[in-house]
Formats: C-alpha cells, sequence, structure tokens
C-alpha cells in the first residue's frame, strides 16, 4: 500500500456520473473517484499508486467516444487529463504543434489557424474531444478521405505505460528509421497500453476556398460512381453520404427544411476545393453528367462559405439528432472496392432481420466506412433493446467477416465492440495483441476490460 499522492480528486457522486461515462449509454457509471493529473509525473505517481494500491485506471479526454472506451462502470478510478492543457510549442517551420494531451482538438485547430496553418482532421465532436483521446482512439471524421486518420498527423508522444515507464517515442521526427514504431503502435491502443500525456501534431497549409455540393441519389448503387467521376472531375476533400432517415432526423431535431426539392433515399454532401470559383464549372459539368446516367436526381451547388455551412450541418447534425434515441451504432467498414457488394447485401439483412427497428445509415462511403445507428423505440426498455441488437449483431459481423471489413472503422473497440473483435481479427491477432497487453501493462491497471476481454 501507498498513499494517494497529492493530486486534485472529485469523490462526489455529480463528477462521478459525468466523467464516469462517454456519449454511450448503455453503462452505469460508478468510479470510485476521478483525478486531475497536471504533469506527466502526476500520471507516473499514479499509476504507481494503482499498481501497489489494486486500483484501476481509466484515461479519459472529452468523452465523446461511441464505443465506452472511457466508461468507468466498475469502481475504477477515472484519470481526466483535462488540467493539462499547455499548449508547448509551435514550430512554423516543420510546421507541428505540441501540446498536454488535455487541450482540446478545436483549439489545435484554431491555434493552427492563427498561425496560417491547418490541422486537417475534423468531425463533428473535434470541439469537445482532447488531443488525448483522439489519439488513443485514432480518430478519423469527415476529411478522411484526403488527409487521412489522426495517426497520419501524429509526430510524437509522450506516454506513461502501465509499468510507469515514460516513453518519449519518435520525438517529432518526419524520418525514424531506427527499429520499430512505438509511437504509431499507442495511436488507436484506446488506452489500454499507456496514457497519452503530451503529442506533437503535424500541421499543414489549409486549403484553397472550397465549395460544397449536395446530391440526391437515384438509389444506393448509384453512390460510387459518382464518387469515382467526381473524384475525376474535382479536388475532393469529403464525400459524406447519408440517407432518407438522416434527413427526417436531422430535419425535426434542428427545425430546418432540406433544400432539395426531389426526396431521394440517399444523399451525399461532396466538398471540393474551388479556388476563385474555378470548380463551380467543372462540379456543374459533373453534375449534369450523372443526372444523364441516371445517378443523381437533384442537387445544389452552395454559393458562398455560409450556404456551404449549412449543407454541411444536414451531415453534421445526425450523431446529434439521433443521440435521444440512445442508437446503436455499428462503426463497419470494407475495402473501398467492396463497398458496393458489402452496402447490397447489409441493405438485404436489415430488410430481413431489423424491421421492427428504425435504422438510420450515413457515413463517410468513400473511405469505406458506413456508420449504422439503430434506433431504440420510444416504449423500449434500453437494456431490452440492447440486447435485442446484440442478439442480431452476429449476423451483421459476419457480413462484415465475409466481405474482408472491420467491426470498428473508426471509434474504436471499447467496451462496445470487444466481444466481436473476432470477426475482424484473427486468433493470431488477437494473441499478439494480449502479449502486448503484458508488455506494457502486466498488472492489468490501464482501462480494464476495454479492446481485450
Ligand atoms: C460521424 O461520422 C461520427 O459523424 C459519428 O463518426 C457516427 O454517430 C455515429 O454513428
Ligand atoms: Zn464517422
Amino acid at each position: 500500500m501507498s498513499a494517494f499522492p497529492d493530486i486534485e480528486t472529485l469523490t462526489d457522486a455529480e463528477s462521478r456520473l459525468h466523467y464516469g461515462r462517454d456519449w454511450t449509454r448503455f453503462w452505469t457509471p460508478a468510479p470510485e473517484r476521478v483525478v486531475f493529473p497536471r504533469s506527466t509525473e502526476d500520471v507516473v505517481a499514479l499509476v504507481r499508486w494503482a499498481g501497489s494500491n489494486n486500483r484501476k485506471l481509466v484515461p479519459s479526454g472529452g468523452r465523446t467516444g461511441l464505443s465506452g472506451g472511457a466508461v468507468a462502470a466498475a469502481g475504477e478510478v477515472v484519470v481526466s487529463l483535462e488540467k493539462m492543457r499547455r499548449q508547448i510549442e509551435l514550430d512554423a517551420v516543420e510546421p507541428s504543434l505540441t501540446v498536454e494531451a488535455g487541450v482540446p482538438v478545436g483549439e489545435v485547430q484554431r491555434t493552427a489557424a492563427e498561425a496560417g496553418l491547418y490541422y486537417p482532421v475534423d468531425w463533428a465532436a473535434a470541439g469537445s474531444s482532447q488531443v488525448g483521446g483522439s489519439i488513443a482512439t485514432n480518430a478519423g471524421g469527415i476529411r478522411v478521405l484526403r488527409y487521412g486518420m489522426t495517426r497520419n498527423w501524429v509526430r510524437g508522444l509522450v506516454v506513461v505505460d502501465g509499468r510507469g515507464r515514460v516513453l518519449r517515442l519518435n520525438r517529432g521526427l518526419v524520418k525514424n528509421n531506427a527499429g520499430p514504431d512505438l509511437c504509431q503502435l499507442m495511436v488507436g491502443s484506446e488506452g489500454v497500453l499507456g496514457i497519452v500525456t503530451e503529442a506533437t501534431l503535424g500541421l499543414t497549409r489549409p486549403p484553397p476556398a472550397q465549395s460544397v455540393l449536395l446530391l440526391a441519389f437515384a438509389d444506393l448503387s448509384a453512390l460510387m460512381p459518382a464518387l469515382a467521376a467526381l473524384r475525376n472531375a474535382l479536388s475532393l476533400s469529403a464525400f459524406e453520404f447519408f440517407d432518407r432517415r438522416s434527413v427526417a432526423r436531422v430535419a425535426a431535431h434542428t427545425g430546418s427544411s432540406f433544400p432539395l426539392a426531389e426526396q431521394a433515399d440517399f444523399h451525399a454532401v461532396v466538398e471540393f476545393d474551388d479556388p476563385d470559383g474555378a470548380g463551380q464549372d467543372k462540379a456543374l459539368e459533373a453534375f449534369e453528367s450523372l443526372v444523364e446516367d441516371g445517378h443523381v436526381i437533384d442537387g445544389i451547388l452552395s454559393q458562398s462559405d455560409a450556404q456551404a455551412a449549412e449543407l454541411w450541418r444536414w451531415r453534421e447534425a445526425i450523431t446529434e439528432s439521433i443521440a435521444p434515441c440512445t442508437p446503436y451504432k455499428n462503426d463497419l467498414s470494407v475495402r473501398v472496392s467492396r463497398v458496393p457488394r458489402f452496402l447490397q447485401a447489409l441493405e438485404a439483412l436489415v430488410g430481413r432481420y431489423y424491421p421492427a427497428f428504425e435504422v438510420v445509415w450515413f457515413g463517410h462511403i468513400g473511405d469505406g466506412n458506413l456508420h449504422m445507428n439503430i434506433l431504440c423505440p420510444e416504449a423500449m426498455d434500453v437494456a431490452d433493446f440492447r440486447a435485442a441488437c446484440e442478439g442480431l449483431s452476429p449476423r451483421v459481423f459476419e457480413l462484415v467477416r465475409e466481405h474482408g471489413g472491420s467491426i470498428s472503422a473508426e471509434h474504436g473497440v471499447g467496451l462496445l465492440k470487444r466481444d466481436y473483435l473476432h470477426y475482424c481479427r484473427d486468433a493470431a491477432e488477437i494473441d499478439a495483441l494480449h502479449g502486448l497487453k503484458a508488455l506494457f501493462d502486466p498488472a492489468g491497471l490501464l482501462n480494464p476490460g476495454k479492446l481485450l476481454a
């Protein structure tokens, strides 16, 4: 036994509820306490204390996760990084920004913009999510098509592992082939190998002015030909699709009316470079030929930044619009070339097995990533709903396996998908993951029960 280090702590019921959960609502938060380290050394002290006092630690950022990765439902100690909010160094030559883990991702984006630079990883919750969490989950978002996931922008990390070691990984280097890359190993490791306390993030030049096309599709099979045609014609930064139910939910939530006259089952928001309006003619030409081919039935092209932002809202507001329905989330991916066949098979499966539920589809189809949200009927008990969804999940995941895909394209495994990991990772791989866990966290102090059973 050792004494608790001198670190700010909250134990009141409200704080334990607040910090003990993420955006998922399937578990009852029950942490023992919430602690707020202010330095890497504090985190080391906490890991050592946990090791000698038989405690488990749940690293916690902005808790905007959707897989229960930051849930503390079993008496754990929540380690909130939110007081570690220093921006350490902006290097305009690299260019890169080094920050503590609790800095919100939106603040990274703002700091970059103020310096005439750009941090391109972006998603609806970027403003409230934190750098450490975005790295632990390898957050993706709406511009992966052009810029990739968070991991593409991580140039260095400071991590405290489950042995209490401070690992200073890659130290901001662009090229570093001195052996395997432990820095990238930590990205997406969901807090089970170590707690990120500092990060160096690469920045880039901002994109030129951009415009947005909102399209209505004849049917699901029109999506991929449209993506291919628009990719040829324009310099795309996003191609995000959503279905008719998403539109209805966003309309009800925001009180806005959908700007297209033609109601369709599927839509996409397409963002492209449009310096000095040079993309407009090309976009119209591409749009017209998609209409001629019968793929697209209606569309609108933004004429100002404000209108582009309005069009984006139809995609970005989906998650918040459906949140009150306690959605059971599926975050699936297959290789882009396999998307059409996969979507067809999934559509048939959903029609057959989910007739009692409202299923909302949207996602980053250009990355092969589909979000399928099943909404809890108003009259149904949440526990019964979850059990019903879990009963059906194996059918969906079997399909994912058949198509060589992943059960978690970007939200991570956490608690929600842990028991399904074998649908996309084989026994040898899962065994290797357990080996990594034993190497970095032999006593199992960090984020127990997440990712690995
Ligand atoms: C998005 O793409 C996020 O908007 C959330 O990944 C997806 O709510 C979801 O299922
Ligand atoms: Zn997403």
